[in-house]
């Protein structure tokens, strides 16, 4: 299978660092992919043309929560998607309250990076930190739900922080987050996720 991916991108992060944790690293071709090149083929296989895409022996799969549960569906493991319950429930409200953080964090990225100075929004880009810091304090208050066995929630959180990490370090979030930080910390050892950092 091959994965088209940027090493940047936090959602791909999850997809490898899943990958990793399944034992299917070896099964998947990972593939640089700019969203800017229209020479990449991306659009013509996820008509949103964003990172990161699953080719499959039955055609593309997107977006990363989709990728991750098939990957989960092909090996016989502990499972990062719990089957039922509340535990399903949890990781799933995980990973959105993570994908969310990560969609704000991405939309602050683009207004600074993509647009010229003099159109960036200052209030657009204060709305989206503040999704960031009350997703951050969220995460913060529950944060001790994420012990146990490691699920796709926890996942994606170790990658929402790691991309603020990449982009956003001065921040500070962890001053304000003591325990998602302690936590983060024991995650940043996992060689999953040491293998899975990106040089900005
Ligand atoms: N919900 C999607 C989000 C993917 C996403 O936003 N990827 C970014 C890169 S990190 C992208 O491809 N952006 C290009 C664009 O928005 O045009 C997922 O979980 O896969």
């Amino acid at each position: 299978m091959k994965l088209l991916y940027s090493p940047f991108s936090p959602f791909a992060r999850k997809v490898r660092i899943a990958a990793i944790e399944t034992g299917l690293q070896d099964r998947i071709e990972a593939v640089p992919t700019s969203t800017e090149d229209p020479a990449s083929g991306l659009s013509g296989r996820n008509p949103l043309n964003k990172i990161p895409v699953l080719e499959t022996e039955f055609g593309p799969l997107y977006d990363s929560p989709v990728i991750c549960e098939y990957l989960d569906s092909l090996h016989d493991g502990p499972k990062l998607f719990p089957a039922a319950g509340p535990a399903r429930w949890k990781a799933l409200r995980w990973l959105a309250l993570a994908d969310g953080l990560q969609d704000a964090a991405l939309l602050i990225r683009y207004e600074l990076t993509l647009r010229p100075t003099e159109k960036q929004h200052e209030p657009w880009i204060e709305r989206q930190k503040a999704k960031i810091r009350t997703a951050l304090d969220r995460m913060e208050a529950d944060a001790a739900e994420l012990d146990g066995p490691l699920t796709i929630g926890a996942i994606g959180a170790a990658c929402a922080l790691g991309y603020l990490d990449l982009r956003f370090a001065d921040w500070g979030w962890r001053g304000t987050h003591p325990r998602l930080a302690a936590w983060h910390a024991g995650f940043a050892e996992r060689p999953s996720y040491v293998a899975t950092i990106a040089q900005a």
